[in-house]
């Protein structure tokens, strides 16, 4: 019942010829086994949606945490919505460290993604420290907590979780198939426990240093439903080659 979703994470990559390379050539690519999402900078997002056509899905990677108003730099949900993104990613790695971003902040963009239209893609993870301590689980857990606890059954409708650990995020270095079928496994266990349907029906990413290479091992666990994909998403080939695993 869950399709697998590959969604491409440029980050702070690409020009408005390379997002109309990568779009024509995903397009051109016909039907994917899976569904498939890209996530370009804000400049381009309205040139995405136009190139992306029907079966490509776009979305920012990044929102602000208010909804309008005097917050100079800040991009609101509902202008995410306004110029046709229909996704979200929330709370990457990169944003809790070098931008602070805290699991409050995180619950306040979700839910104001959702309330948007959105979907929220909410990252999770752990650092190489925390995992070398035992503790990759219980920082996940932490990392969902208030998301379990604020968040409504059918907000839950709205909410990918994409499970990337810190250690394997553009490093080459990629969690094995069984690190990330644990962890994917509890998150799926902390969703059951709240509601087993929940559990069933939510989309749980695993993100770090995917590559054709490596993503069908990966999506072949069996709560692996897909992949963030950064550096791999910027190669058509290499993202189609995801795509195709
Ligand atoms: C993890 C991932 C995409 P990469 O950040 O979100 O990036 O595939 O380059 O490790």
């Amino acid at each position: 019942m869950r399709r697998t979703l590959v969604a491409g994470n440029w980050k702070m990559n690409a020009s408005r010829a390379q997002t109309e390379t990568l779009l024509s050539g995903i397009r051109d690519a016909g039907d994917l086994p899976c569904d498939v999402a890209v996530f370009p900078p804000y400049p381009y997002l309205s040139q995405a949606v136009e190139a992306a056509g029907e079966t490509v899905s776009v979305g920012a990677q990044n929102c602000a945490d208010q909804t309008s108003g005097a917050y100079t730099g800040e991009v609101a949900c509902d202008m995410l919505s306004d110029v046709g993104a229909s996704m979200v990613i929330i709370g990457h790695s990169e944003r809790r460290t070098l931008y602070g971003e805290t699991d409050d902040v995180v619950l306040r963009k979700t839910r104001l993604a959702i309330d948007c239209g959105l979907t929220a893609v909410v990252c999770v993870g752990e650092t190489l420290e925390q995992r070398k301590s035992g503790n990759a689980e219980a920082v996940v857990k932490t990392q969902l907590s208030l998301l379990l606890s604020e968040l409504s059954d059918t907000d839950w409708q709205s909410v990918v979780i994409a499970y990337e650990p810190v250690w394997a995020i553009g490093t080459g270095e990629t969690a094995t198939p069984e690190q990330a079928q644990a962890v994917h496994a509890h998150i799926r266990a902390l969703l059951a426990a709240r509601n087993e349907s929940l559990a069933a029906s939510t989309r749980l990413l695993y993100g770090g240093s995917v590559k054709a290479a490596n993503a069908a091992e990966l999506f072949s666990q069996q709560d692996i439903d897909g992949g963030l994909v950064g550096g791999a998403s910027l190669d058509v080939a290499e993202f189609l080659g995801i795509c195709r695993a």
